[in-house]
């Protein structure tokens, strides 16, 4: 069989010769090859955002409803979920993310935030102001044009609608760059676009690496705005990028997130969210909480829940529908979990559960695994601790009191999300206000919705997703005064 190849979209077609095809793409589950990758250099990205300037501008476009704009968004999330199916064994072989967490949440979750930004298409308001009474002030909201939405490669799918649909509801053109290591779902997600009606060159993919093609894309002078979902320390250097020529930016980066249980919680519901939360995806999930923070008065009460829920988790071939636990992405990001597990075994923490890579059977013997591990007397300022791992590494720490709690939760630089456990009403809103982060649950966990923003804190961002607000993230302000 010829292997596969994954070439960019230009105007609703795959660019077969863009560029040399050297990098391979891998089930990270098995570690068998899925094909070549071509790189799209300076030259390429540029005749890809030429194509996108290029439809934007069209007169089709331009003069289309907002209305029209949200049927065609209608139409793709239609499509989505007609080809659920293919679109999660593209996942799963692309992503190694368990067929379970594809059917009931990745794949429901990109419909509905499409939906959302079809419904809210023709809902962009602008405003009229008091000025003297011969003047009206108008405030109003345009496209910015040419948009890149550069994608990690945790949750391709969600991430490209996250970005292309209130792109698209807004009028705007979008060029989406997924990570190198997960090109499948992207390049799926943009010929559903143009099966939708999308007009050819709204929606065009780049594909390569991101220091060769991603930093192509974001110094393309005719990309007037960048939408960064990826690690914190390449969202600062997009940033910085973005500053040299004005543009704006929204990153969503990194975080380390704290599940607080205090005493007086339903403990062991408690106990199967942070699991959850914790291994979701092998760990690999921006919002999931890594660090437990338990009330030390049943701290070894809840360590045991934890222990003998942890278990009876099933780590194993995503194709099986009893498995929770799939496989890091990359050996690089194996190495980076193990390395963490080291410097944990190395100090005073105690392993509770995994601690170390995986042994599988076929057809996963050649996979990136990790056990699921559970490490306690876990102490603020050790690396285990503040730094983000994005592995199966849940540690657990320890506190006194209330204050405790939040001050242990606000040490890390991030800001991204958390989650209280408590009875305690006054507490939960109390608690959940002190939290330095976008979101907070409480007495849940991880619940995503199309309708809700949210918007990163300290080192995990910057800028506004999701929501009516992520939306206007996409459309630039105008204001006109007219003499009457
Ligand atoms: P990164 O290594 O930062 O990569 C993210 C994207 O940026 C990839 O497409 C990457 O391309 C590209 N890139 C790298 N260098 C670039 C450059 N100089 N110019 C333009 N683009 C460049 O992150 P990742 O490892 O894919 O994803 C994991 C990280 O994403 C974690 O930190 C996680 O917390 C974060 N994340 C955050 C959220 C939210 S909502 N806050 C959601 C999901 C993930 P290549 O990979 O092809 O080189």
């Amino acid at each position: 069989m010829p292997e596969q190849s994954y070439a960019p979209i230009v105007d609703g077609d795959f660019w077969q010769d863009a560029g040399p095809a050297e990098f391979v793409v891998t089930n990270p589950a098995t570690g068998e090859s899925l094909g070549r990758e071509t790189e799209c250099d300076t030259s390429a990205v540029g005749r890809i955002v030429e194509s996108s300037k290029r439809a934007f501008q069209q007169p089709t476009w331009q003069k289309m409803s907002a209305a029209e704009r949200g049927r065609m968004l209608l139409k793709l999330a239609d499509l989505v979920e007609q080809n659920a199916e293919e679109l999660v064994q593209t996942e799963l072989q692309d992503t190694g993310k368990p067929v379970t967490q594809l059917r009931a949440g990745e794949l429901p979750l990109t419909a509905d935030i499409i939906r959302f930004y079809a419904g809210a298409a023709d809902k962009i308001e602008g405003s009229i102001k008091s000025g003297t009474p011969g003047e009206v002030l108008m405030q109003m909201y345009e496209p910015y044009g040419v948009v890149a939405g550069v994608l990690p490669w945790n949750y391709p799918l969600v991430n490209a609608a996250l970005k292309a649909a209130p792109a698209i509801a807004t009028g705007n053109a979008i060029v989406l760059k997924p990570a190198q290591e997960t090109p499948m779902g992207t390049l799926a997600f943009a010929k559903l676009c143009i099966e939708a009606g999308i007009p050819p060159g709204i929606v065009n993919v780049v594909l390569g690496s991101g220091s060769k093609t991603g930093q192509a894309l974001i110094e393309h002078p005719d990309v007037s705005k960048i939408s960064f979902t990826g690690s914190t320390a390449v969202g600062t250097h997009v940033q910085k990028t973005a500053a040299n020529q004005m543009k704006m930016v929204n990153l969503e980066c990194g975080g380390k997130n704290a599940l607080i249980v205090f005493a007086d919680a339903d403990l062991e519901r408690a106990a199967e969210a942070a699991l959850l939360s914790g291994f979701v995806n092998a760990g690999q999930l921006c919002v999931s909480c890594s660090r437990v923070l338990v009330e030390s008065s049943i701290a070894a009460e809840f360590e045991t829940l934890l222990t003998q829920r942890a278990s009876k988790i099933v780590m194993g071939n995503p194709q099986d529908e009893t498995t929770l636990v799939g496989p890091m992405i990359t050996r690089a990001q194996y190495d980076t979990a193990l390395r963490y597990l080291d410097e944990a075994l190395n100090s005073e923490c105690r392993i509770l559960a995994g601690g170390s890579a995986a042994t599988m059977a076929a057809p996963c013997e050649h996979g990136n695994w990790i056990q699921p591990t559970l490490v306690s007397g876990v102490q603020p300022g050790m690396k285990v601790h503040d730094e983000e791992i994005f592995g199966p590494v849940l540690s657990v720490v320890h506190f006194a009191d209330e204050a405790e709690a939040i001050s242990i939760a606000n040490s890390v630089s991030y800001g991204l999300s958390g989650s209280v456990w408590t009875r305690d009403g006054s507490r939960a809103l109390r608690v959940s206000k002190a939290l330095d982060t976008g979101i907070c649950w409480v007495n849940t966990m991880l619940s995503g919705y199309p309708q809700i923003s949210l918007s990163p804190h300290k080192l995990s961002g910057t800028g506004v997703e999701l929501g009516m607000e992520g939306m206007r993230a996409y459309l630039k302000r105008k204001s006109i005064v007219i003499g009457i």
